[in-house]
């Protein structure tokens, strides 16, 4: 029997290491028989994704380095999978961003910068790759992005992050009647708390995390490969008829008044 994604090639953007939900998303879609190409922002998560790539027996069709914060580095990056593979039919989303200090607090108290950089990394970036990647998906696509339970309600310190998830979550539905006419797909994953990289030294995290296990229907946290195999829906005909739509991977906490 053919594998899902086999003969797909799938953009991956936001490994930093084994615990991102990227990585999650990696072994999913890797199962699934895709080709990955992968970005980067930092030398720091290259050099990781090259080790767990090789320790997992994976091979990347292209790494390119991309920061999100620059037009010219998406389309430098978008042109470089342009010409070294050409066709794409998928794009994951798997990257945000706040100062640490608008992470606690006071909402009220978000400085304009601090404001407009969580935008910028976190929702604008949606937009911006969005639009370079439909130039390549040329037999269609879907375009997966990643969210959290903030955008819909006040979590204690996700504060301006929450503000960008609800940016990011309208921005799924525009994109979505924008290239829904050349036959591509945008959806977001709303994941309950994962312990990575992002989720450490904000406080906070401890206490979402175990609520989940007391309170969530399913009562047991959520995992990376969860966020995978409900990506991997997103990114395969099996959601052909699905797009702007946001689905919660959070052992249905979601529900819970
Ligand atoms: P990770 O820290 O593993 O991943 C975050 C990624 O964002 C990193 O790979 C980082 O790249 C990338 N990134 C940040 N700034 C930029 C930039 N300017 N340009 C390009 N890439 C950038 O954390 P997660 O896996 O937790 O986060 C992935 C997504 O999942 C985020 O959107 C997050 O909000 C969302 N999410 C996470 C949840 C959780 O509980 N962990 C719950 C719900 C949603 P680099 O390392 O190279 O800087
Ligand atoms: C209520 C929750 C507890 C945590 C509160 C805020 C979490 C915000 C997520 C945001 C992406 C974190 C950061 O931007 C961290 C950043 O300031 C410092 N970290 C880094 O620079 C590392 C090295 C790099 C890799 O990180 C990034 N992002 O580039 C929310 C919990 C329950 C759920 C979570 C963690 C949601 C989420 O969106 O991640």
């Amino acid at each position: 029997m053919t594998k899902l994604l086999e003969g797909k090639t799938i953009v991956i953007m936001g490994v930093a290491n084994e615990r991102s939900i990227a990585w999650g998303v990696t072994k999913s879609l890797h199962n699934a028989g895709a080709d990955l190409i992968f970005t980067n922002r930092q030398e720091r998560s290259y050099k990781k994704l090259v080790n767990l790539l090789e320790k997992h027996e994976i091979e990347a069709k292209l790494i390119v380095s991309c920061d999100v914060a620059s037009d010219e580095s998406v389309q430098e990056a978008f042109g470089k999978i342009k010409d070294e593979v050409g066709t794409i039919h998928g794009l994951i989303h798997s990257v945000a961003f706040a100062n640490r200090e608008e992470l606690q607090g006071e909402y009220a108290d978000t400085s304009r910068d601090g404001f407009l950089l969580a935008q910028e990394i976190s929702a604008y970036s949606l937009v911006a790759v969005t639009r370079a990647a439909k130039e390549l998906m040329t037999e269609g696509g879907s375009i997966v992005t990643q969210t959290y339970l903030g955008s819909e309600r006040v979590v204690p310190n996700y504060n301006v992050m929450g503000v960008a998830k609800a940016s990011l979550e309208a921005s799924v539905r525009y994109l979505a009647e924008d290239v829904g006419k050349y036959g591509i797909r945008v959806n977001a994953v709303s994941a309950g708390p994962i312990r990575t990289l992002s989720a450490k030294g904000v406080s906070g995290f401890n206490e979402k995390a175990s609520i989940i296990e007391e309170k969530a229907p399913l009562r047991r946290s959520i995992d990376q490969d969860q966020v995978g195999d409900a990506t991997l829906f997103f990114i395969s005909d099996l959601s052909r008829g699905v797009t702007g739509e946001v689905l919660h991977v959070d052992s249905g906490f979601h529900i819970i008044g």
